[in-house]
């Protein structure tokens, strides 16, 4: 610096300024544990090798039904629900919405059986890291497992390849739905969703004025490339997206946000598809009926239920719901009517697991259970 004269050093200082800010744009990202922005998700929210399929479409429907089910978290009540609903996986469509495993005593069976019953399945957070905690201890021997996941090493290859395999979504187009364990964030196409937040987010935050010029949400409105949504954001702080409010001038953008205290609405409410999103994670609002999203996780794990949504095979359908040909026909889209959802369930036979953090407001959660109650239709059969 000193052989450069007083006019120069000014320059060479001003053309510092970028990279010096780049610099400390990248350890802020590296201080929150977020990867930059336009990275390629190489890794899961839990580091485990991103599946090959993310975003998971079936082109062509079985001639059977389609049924989603509800967060079975190694339960043995999936069996029992099934047969209690005389699945037949040659014709029927099965699509399970995560948390196959952890808490219940059967998760290994349910692994075993998502093969077996040509089912499908998404990725919940606890597939994800009961995953990660197979991969620890694969690596680094017996040392690896915590209490929590003792059960793990006792996992298999074919059970552990379910798991690495399940996708973090699952599409139909044909019946106009699409299956994710959390969530999704209105406004965004599915490749630019993010993953910690399709398995982790139950409310979305709007964005306050002042929150929105900050850099966090920018690179979302970026061009293409720029739009790949970042994973690493544990808190849920990293992902926000813009929403195109009609000719794109006004634009709504949402934080997704794991927990109800943390603020904002529950993410379904404000869901208004196309495609209408079946879901699980939220077991605290058990059964949630909105337009466009169904939540499906009756807590069976907690001594709830396991519930299924049941709709007639796509020709039927097609033929006894004039609603349904008429919404898909217009792009909007399709509700539980139309898509003539029967919601069948069957109870718990005990509580697995007891439910760790506090239950919603006693008035809240009644009104909840009502309406499930109302709703939900048992299984009939395979009750004893
Ligand atoms: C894993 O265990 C299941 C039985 O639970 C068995 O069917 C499967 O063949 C096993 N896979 C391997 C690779 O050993
Ligand atoms: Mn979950």
């Amino acid at each position: 610096m000193r052989i450069l004269p007083q006019r120069r050093r000014h320059w060479f200082a001003l053309a510092l300024i970028p990279i010096i800010c780049e610099g400390m744009r990248r350890l802020a990202q590296i201080a929150v544990r977020r990867p930059p922005t336009r990275s390629v998700q190489a890794t899961t929210p839990r580091g485990c090798p991103v599946p090959h399929v993310i975003h998971r479409r079936i082109e062509r429907v079985k001639p059977g039904r389609l049924i989603v089910v509800g967060d079975c978290h190694g339960c043995p009540e999936l069996f029992r629900l099934l047969s209690s609903l005389g699945y037949d996986p040659a014709a029927d469509n099965l699509i399970l919405s995560g948390d196959l495993v952890n808490k219940g005593p059967a998760s290994l069976a349910v692994l075993d059986a998502v093969p077996q019953l040509q089912a499908m399945a998404v990725r919940g957070n606890h597939d994800d890291a009961v995953l990660e905690a197979w991969l620890a201890f694969r690596r680094g021997g017996e040392s690896a497992l915590s209490s929590k996941f003792e059960w793990v090493r006792h996992m298999n290859e074919s059970q552990a390849a379910v798991l690495a395999e399940l996708p973090f979504t699952v599409s139909v187009p044909e019946y106009g739905i699409a299956v994710v364990h959390a969530g999704l964030v209105p406004g965004l196409p599915l490749e630019q969703q993010d993953l910690w937040a399709m398995y982790k987010m139950r409310n979305l935050v709007r964005m306050e004025e002042q929150e929105e010029e900050g850099g966090k949400a920018a690179a979302v409105e970026g061009g293409p490339g720029e739009g790949a949504m970042t994973h690493g954001s544990a808190n849920g702080n990293g992902a926000a997206a813009i929403i195109a409010d009609g000719r794109g001038e006004r634009r709504t953008r949402y934080r997704p946000v794991e927990k109800a205290k943390e603020g904002g609405d529950p993410w379904a409410t404000l869901w208004q598809g196309p495609p209408h999103v079946f879901f699980g994670h939220d077991a605290k609002r058990r059964l949630q009926l909105h337009p466009a999203a169904t939540g499906l996780d009756t807590g069976c794990v907690y001594g709830g239920k396991l519930t299924a949504a049941v709709m007639p095979p796509l020709e039927q359908l097609r033929a006894r719901s004039p609603g349904f040909g008429a919404k898909m026909a217009a792009g909007q889209a399709v509700g539980r009517e139309e898509l003539m959802v029967e919601l069948v369930s069957v109870p718990a036979a005990e509580v697995y697991s007891a439910p760790t953090a506090t239950a919603p407001a006693g008035a809240a959660a009644a009104a909840v259970e009502t309406v499930a109650a109302a709703v939900a239709v048992d299984g009939g059969k395979g009750h004893a």
